[in-house]
């Protein structure tokens, strides 16, 4: 990791319950640093993260994908991991050695205590990560309770963000 760390490159995998946007969110992190000159669409078949035919039949992700972009001077491998539960062996293989997680979960109280055993995971193998909530339509007082329970789950600062206020200032 420090001859990564050295070289100015991040590996960093994207996880998350299935359906819950990881596949939307890279798509959105390709089209802000430049990497790609448009958003793709899930619903559009269209994305770099599910490029496989299997994948767009079915509208979701079906192995782990790679892709990489460049910000800050610093390159940035992402792996965008299926949710799917038939996946769920794949996608924690490629938690091992990656340099920083985030964790995309729809902003649903049941959601988030359902990766209970995820955090366990990275807290016992010491991976940093950071939960990205998605989908923001509960009423702001369960919005609270879920934000409450992230941070018992996670040691370090939770990011809040939104996938449409991060490409509209692009
Ligand atoms: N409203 C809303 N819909 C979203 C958001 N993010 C993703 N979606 C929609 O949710 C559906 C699933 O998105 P994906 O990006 O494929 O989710 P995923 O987590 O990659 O799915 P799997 O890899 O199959 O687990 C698609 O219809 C997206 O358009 C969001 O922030 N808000
Ligand atoms: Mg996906």
């Amino acid at each position: 990791m420090s001859e990564r760390l050295a070289s100015g490159s991040r590996s960093v995998a994207i996880v998350g319950p299935y359906l819950s946007g990881k596949t939307t969110l890279l798509e959105s992190l390709l089209w802000v640093t430049g990497a790609t000159t448009r958003k793709g669409s899930v619903n559009d078949k269209n994305t770099i993260g599910d490029s496989a035919q299997e994948a767009r039949d079915r509208q979701m992700s079906v192995e782990v994908n790679a892709a990489s972009t460049e910000y800050g001077g610093v390159s940035f491998n992402f792996l965008d991991c299926p949710g799917s539960v038939e996946f769920a062996q794949e996608a924690y293989n490629a938690l091992i050695g990656v340099d920083a997680v985030v964790v995309v979960c729809e902003a649903v109280v049941d959601r988030v205590l359902n990766l209970a055993p995820l955090f366990k995971f990275l807290d016992d193998w010491e991976i940093p990560h950071l939960i990205f909530s998605t989908k923001w339509i509960a009423p702001i007082s369960i919005l609270w309770r879920f934000y409450a329970l992230c941070g018992q789950f996670l040691a370090v600062r939770l990011c809040l963000t939104n996938i449409r206020s991060v490409a509209a200032n692009r």
